[in-house]
């Protein structure tokens, strides 16, 4: 077994390296992979930067070429639920493109030929992140994630997530991790801790909490991590 671990932005997975101590560092395609035991299971650990972009080349490398066959992702997300509060956790069961739009075919929003509105995260590492938080007495929402380019600050461009979607959080890289996750058969789990919530003031929320989110959400992780390697 070998586990990738990706955010997308450096303080997404800096918790996660703090907890594993030690790191090999390696170069490829433009960026920095971290190599590491962790209770004598391997794991690989990246950002991949932002955007979908970049996340599909990081998942892509750390399958293909690092052979990771576990993904799991850890960050933060616009909440869109109102249910979900700054700092609340969110498993997403299924993602889509919120962005990729060739409705002008008569197709609907975030439909390619080929390819589908949603791909659903693993059901198994679902499950496992419900024993993970009934045994931290935590609650952690499920929903839709919805992914895009963008980073969302009006409430209009949430409301239309909404409509197409049903989506109760965004953000710009879960869904092109899906995609590629399920093309090459790889179990995948993307975990996001709300920062702000997508409406005009958000960035100032996000520089206000994406560094304790990106913890929350870490922290979780490791613990299914922990989980995971036993
Ligand atoms: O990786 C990007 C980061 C914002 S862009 C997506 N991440 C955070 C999730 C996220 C998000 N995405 C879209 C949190 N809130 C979001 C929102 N819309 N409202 C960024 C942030 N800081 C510096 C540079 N780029």
């Amino acid at each position: 077994m070998k586990i990738a671990i990706m955010g997308a932005m450096p303080e997404e997975i800096a918790p996660i390296l703090k907890k594993l101590g030690t790191y090999k560092t390696t170069k490829y395609a433009d960026n920095e992979y971290y190599e590491s035991t962790y209770n004598g299971v391997e794991v690989v650990v990246a950002y991949s930067k932002i955007g979908k972009v970049f996340s599909t080349l990081t998942v892509s490398t750390m399958i293909q070429y690092f052979k990771c066959d576990t993904l799991l992702f850890s960050g933060v997300a616009g909440g869109i639920n109102p249910d979900l509060k700054i700092g609340d956790l969110i498993v997403a069961t299924k993602l889509a493109q919120h962005d990729l739009d060739i409705t002008a075919f008569g197709h609907p929003m975030g439909f390619v030929p080929g390819g589908s509105v949603f791909v659903e995260a693993d059901k198994d590492l679902i499950a496992l992140s419900k024993e993970v938080a009934s045994e931290l007495g935590k609650t952690v929402q499920e929903g839709v994630i919805a992914t895009g380019d963008q980073f969302v600050h009006d409430s209009k461009v949430k409301d239309n997530i909404v409509k197409h979607f049903n989506a109760d959080a965004l953000e710009m890289e879960g869904a092109s991790v899906a995609v590629v996750c399920k093309s090459l058969e790889v179990p995948f789990f993307i975990l996001r801790a709300i920062s702000d919530t997508a409406d005009t003031d958000a960035s100032f929320s996000f520089d206000e909490f994406m560094e304790s989110s990106a913890i929350i959400s870490a922290e979780f992780i490791m613990k299914m991590v922990d989980k995971i390697v036993r």
